[in-house]
């Protein structure tokens, strides 16, 4: 994706959402637009199965505001975490700029966490991308049922590589953890791509 439009004074920055089947992905961008005015986003767009499953992606424009007068435009995806859609989520992260991994804190889930993290490296690698070098944020959700992972444990298996990220506890179902993440991710985005390229415009 362009990131930063000098012309137009706009900065776009594509956000996907990446975890296993059923972490809720797609949760987290429902509270994000149930929670965000109308007039700072634009229509959420979900192409799902009859069972409420992400099929191909969902996706909504987000307006943050303007900073150091560039207009600040985010558009988050989900991709569809059932293993089969390989192809989608390969499709998806075409032009990424920062990712929220979901988890699922279930205990039985761990396995599916950790081969849908490695899922994630190896689409970005075939893309010429490193998930080290890309403003990333964890997000451990489902922290309200009852057998979830310890989060130090979740830590060890999804945090634990040579650059250590931002995690974030999160109940979506509530809209806990939801703005903290996002928050978080678009820090880092524009911290990246302000801070480094238009340091003239501060
Ligand atoms: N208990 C609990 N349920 C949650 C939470 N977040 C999401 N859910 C539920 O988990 C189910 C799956 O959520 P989705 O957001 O559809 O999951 P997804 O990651 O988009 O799944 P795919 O599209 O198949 O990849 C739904 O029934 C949600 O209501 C949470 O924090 N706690
Ligand atoms: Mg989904």
């Amino acid at each position: 994706m362009t990131f930063i439009n000098y012309a137009s004074r706009e900065i776009n920055c594509k956000i996907v959402y990446y975890g296993p089947g059923l972490c809720g992905k797609t949760t987290n961008l429902q509270y994000i637009y149930d929670s965000t005015a109308p007039q700072a986003k634009g229509k959420l767009i979900s192409l799902a199965t009859e069972t409420d499953r992400t099929l191909f992606f969902d996706f909504m424009p987000l307006e943050l505001g303007t900073v150091r007068g560039f207009k600040t435009r985010f558009h988050p995806y989900t991709v569809p975490g059932q293993v089969y859609y390989d192809a989608s989520r390969k499709l998806i992260l075409k032009g990424v700029d920062g990712v929220v991994f979901v988890a699922d804190s279930q205990e039985e889930r761990m396995d599916a966490n950790i081969e849908s993290l490695y899922n994630l490296e190896e689409n970005l690698q075939t893309q010429g991308y490193d998930l080290a070098q890309i403003p990333y944020v964890l997000q451990l959700n489902k922290r309200d049922l009852p057998n979830v992972a310890p989060v130090e444990y979740m830590e060890y298996l999804l945090n634990s590589g040579p650059v250590q990220v931002p995690a974030f506890q999160g109940c979506a179902h509530k809209c806990e953890g939801v703005f903290e993440t996002l928050n978080m991710l678009t820090r880092l985005l524009l911290g990246k791509y302000i801070n480094k390229n238009a340091p003239q415009y501060a």
